[in-house]
């Protein structure tokens, strides 16, 4: 009562005040100095670029924060219908200047920096990236959190607060070294701590049956131990919008409570030990794209964020409603792959053992609520959870997913597919064996009101294969929605120039409708355009150029062909693919000196998860292909290989701008989408690849003339699997495929270390190559030489590439999310005032 009273009169006698904050480069400035001064304890006289860079942040953010409250007293007040995107990885990259651009505060910031005589782009690259994520998952949670702020959609992101995101990668000798990626070591202005909303989940412990007034048993779940999660904000700023969401990101931290009763046993250490583990659960990211499954800490973060989330949201809804019946109408959670997907039991046993509803009505509020995206086909990634782990960590969840199992038998299944006990078996979420699994995504599919794709191809294949028998169950309940990319990141902040060139063609309003890129189209044969667009594209080459010099050693000439591969090392992707290729390109070069040739630079950017060998392998054989080559007088500019280190947001977006080329190269049926591809080709650059997951739509829209498809279809690979694949026939009939498979391996490559490269030549052959690498080759082999023969005809290039960028419209996250909101989430959009 007190504290309300106090509250008001706080309230009473604040009003009236003028919390207006200036936007123009006078403020700013006086903004800067004193944070400078207030916040950061420094003097102008000793002020480091890090401390200008962190003044700047803390100057920008009162900004954003001043929108931030803005936006949620709006939601708040209206009450109003939100999306939560649960993510175990979110890839924001650096923060500041995409901060700038969408809050409108750039050129001001610039001046103001600029008038206290400092570097703007020295204190850009002050910013450690934020690598909470492995690769294109995590990236498109980014995008979409962008996009969701930017069309003002009412939502929430929920993860981890990682203390270190995806390792650093540096190449020794060129193997692959992984260090700590220490983010928060220099300090990170644009988190905001927020005890006031800690919360304390249980885990481990053991279910008791006890029994009610009336005589009915209960299960209760007891001796548990418990975590506090700690949020942290991190404000998502909408371009051109007042909206400013947030991502909150949990951090674990030890119970109070529970250190005190070990302290009480006298068990110091016992303390100390049991307060590291609870400290362990957000230490670090799983640096695996695909398949992270049986290790117990993984599945202890994935419940832990979700748990916390799910009492966040709940907690949100009970302060402003009554009842448990408007919960599917304000809240829309989406699982971002199977990673959250423990948030169907943890929303269950809220529902039946703390608010004590029935089952069948805990039930129909979770089918209302969840949606989930599938990213992947491939079986490794398919998360399975052993029987006994999940008895051991969530004792009670795993009751309640044999419950929710039951019942999906027996009611829906034996309904459909009557006394057919092998679809029983077959779509059971326990798998039968030892030890039987949990199948994470039939629980999340049972579970949801819908179930999505991320491409046309990948939905198309989801329904025919994985999921067939549940797309007969839940007719309807299947459904396409193409990944997208922010076009702010990935054109109008990281490519300036053609940002201005465009927005001179078709108007400022285009980071915002991108389709209206189509303008450009028309230019496509204009000369003056060319030149213009051409030469966007070579200064953009010239920078990265120096980034190459800087990170490689290796000395690029602009006007050679810029082919660029970037994206997780994976056999899938195929890596070794254009590697053979580069092989044959050598090969030619030596074979044939006065031969004219398209002057190329490779360049490669890859992470490999610490625990895959064969992709380490591949990253040696490329770096050390590479060095030799590089260093080879015969070859000089007409060939050079670069892999730059350490592949990261950041430097994705130094590479896109000055791509000439894409490689898209995945065996078909394999990428479920790929938004790097999206990027490269707004950009400009001309895709070489395979029909495989967006490619198919890229090509729809720019045009079968403007791009380079190559290989075999998805139908094509399985009828060569099916009947019998035999590498060593395309090897044995391809005398040049032979003879550069065999050079690859040989010690010319890695003198006195004559099997070192071994591994990636046997998982060709003997190995069986799972990827249909040899039996693409051919194709590709010949899709690179009319890559060549265009780049020869400069206008013709320019012309390609331009289509190009005109064409992209359909891959703005913008679109992706707007068909999110209007099939899944039900979503209305919330313009906020200024
Ligand atoms: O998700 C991206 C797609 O564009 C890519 O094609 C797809 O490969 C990627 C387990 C994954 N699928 N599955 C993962 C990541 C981490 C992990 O622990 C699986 N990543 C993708 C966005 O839709």
């Amino acid at each position: 009562k007190a504290k309300k009273a106090a509250s008001k009169a706080a309230k009473k006698k604040t009003k009236g005040f003028n919390f207006d904050i200036g936007y123009d480069a006078e403020s700013l400035k006086t903004s800067i100095l004193n944070h400078l001064r207030f916040s950061l304890a420094r003097d102008v006289k000793g002020a480091t670029t890090r401390d200008w860079w962190l003044a700047t942040c803390y100057a920008v953010k009162d900004r954003i924060l001043d929108r931030y409250m803005k936006t949620q007293a709006k939601h708040n007040n209206e009450n109003t219908r939100r999306v939560y995107y649960l993510s175990l990885e979110y890839l924001m990259g650096r923060l500041m200047e995409n901060n700038l651009v969408s809050a409108g505060v750039y050129d001001v910031t610039r001046e103001a920096l600029e008038e206290l005589g400092q570097d703007f782009d020295d204190i850009i690259n002050e910013e450690v990236d934020m690598g909470l994520g492995n690769g294109g998952l995590g990236r498109l949670a980014a995008c979409f959190l962008d996009s969701l702020a930017t069309l003002e959609y009412p939502a929430i992101g929920y993860g981890i607060h990682y203390e270190f995101g995806l390792f650093r990668q540096e190449f020794v000798n060129g193997h692959q070294v992984e260090h700590p990626d220490n983010w928060l070591q220099k300090g990170t202005p644009w988190q905001i701590n927020r005890p006031e909303y800690q919360v304390e989940v249980p885990i481990y412990g053991h279910v008791e049956y006890h029994f009610n007034s009336k005589g009915d048993w209960y299960p209760l779940w007891v001796n548990t131990q418990s975590i506090i999660g700690m949020p942290w904000d991190i404000p998502i700023v909408g371009y051109g919008a007042n909206t400013v969401n947030f991502l909150r990101l949990w951090e674990s931290r030890a119970s109070n409570e529970f250190d005190l009763e070990a302290f009480n046993r006298g068990g110091y250490t016992e303390a100390v030990r049991d307060k590291a583990v609870s400290e362990t659960i957000s230490k670090v990211l799983y640096p695996n794209d695909k398949s992270e499954s049986g290790k117990e800490l993984r599945l202890v973060q994935q419940y832990f964020f979700v748990a916390c989330s799910l009492h966040d949201i709940i907690r949100r809804y009970k302060n402003l409603n009554e009842g448990w019946g408007d919960f599917p109408s304000k809240v829309a959670v989406q699982l971002n792959d199977t990673h959250p997907a423990i948030a169907v039991p943890e929303l269950m046993r809220i529902l039946v053992d703390e608010e004590e509803m029935d089952w069948d009505d805990a039930w129909a509020i979770c089918r209302n609520v969840f949606g989930y995206t599938n990213h992947t086909l491939l079986p490794e990634a398919l998360e399975k959870w052993s029987v006994p782990l999940f008895q051991k960590v969530l004792p009670r969840h795993l009751q309640i997913i044999f419950e929710i199992n039951r019942r999906f038998l027996e009611d829906e299944v034996e309904a459909h597919w009557p006394g057919d006990n092998s679809k029983k078996s077959a779509l059971s979420i326990i798998e039968e064996g030892h030890p039987k699994m949990v199948r994470m995504a039939y629980l999340a599919v049972v579970a949801s009101n819908s179930i999505n794709g991320v491409a046309a191809l990948h939905t198309e294949l989801l329904k025919k294969n994985l999921f067939h028998d549940f797309d007969e169950l839940y007719p309807g309940r299947f459904n396409n929605k193409t990944n997208g990319i922010t076009p702010r990141r990935f054109l109008k902040v990281c490519n300036p120039a053609l940002s201005e060139l465009i927005a001179e063609k078709v108007g400022e309003d285009w980071p915002t409708n991108l389709d209206k890129l189509t303008g450009l189209a028309k230019f496509a044969d204009d000369k003056a355009f060319q030149k213009r667009f051409m030469q966007i594209k070579r200064d953009n080459k010239v920078r990265l150029a120096a980034t190459i010099e800087v990170l490689c050693g290796v000395t690029v000439n602009p006007d050679a062909l810029f082919d660029v591969q970037i994206k997780r090392l994976h056999e899938y992707k195929r890596q070794h693919l254009l590697l053979l290729h580069i092989l044959a390109r050598y090969r030619e070069i030596l074979h044939n000196p006065d031969k004219p040739i398209v002057p190329r630079v490779i360049i490669f950017g890859a992470k490999a998860a610490p625990g895959y060998d064969l992709a380490k392998n591949i990253i040696l054989a490329i770096n050390k292909i590479g060095k030799t080559i590089n260093e080879d007088p015969r070859v000089g500019d007409k060939l050079k290989v670069v892999f730059l280190p350490n592949y990261r947001v950041s430097l994705a977006e130094q590479i896109v701008p000055a791509a000439d080329l894409s490689e898209q190269i995945s065996t078909a049926g394999k990428e479920a989408s790929g938004t790097g591809n999206m990027k490269l080709s707004l950009n400009g650059a001309l895709t070489i690849g395979t029909l495989d997951g967006a490619n198919v739509e890229i090509k729809e829209e720019v045009g079968d003339e403007n791009i380079f498809i190559f290989g075999m279809t998805v139908d094509e690979v399985e009828k060569l699997r099916s009947s019998g694949y035999n590498p060593w026939d395309f090897y044995n009939e391809n005398p040049e495929l032979k003879a550069i498979v065999d050079w690859m391996a040989s010690d010319t490559f890695t003198p006195g270390e004559p099997f070192a490269l071994e591994p990636v030549r046997r998982s060709l052959l003997d190995g069986g190559d799972p990827f249909f690498v040899l039996a693409d080759y051919a194709a590709y082999a010949e899709a690179q030489k009319k890559v060549d023969e265009c780049f020869l005809d400069q206008e013709r290039w320019a012309r390609m590439a331009i289509l190009n960028s005109a064409h992209m419209g359909k891959f703005s996250s913008d679109r992706t999310i707007h068909e999110y909101a209007r099939d899944i989430w039900k979503l209305e959009s919330l313009p906020v005032e200024k």
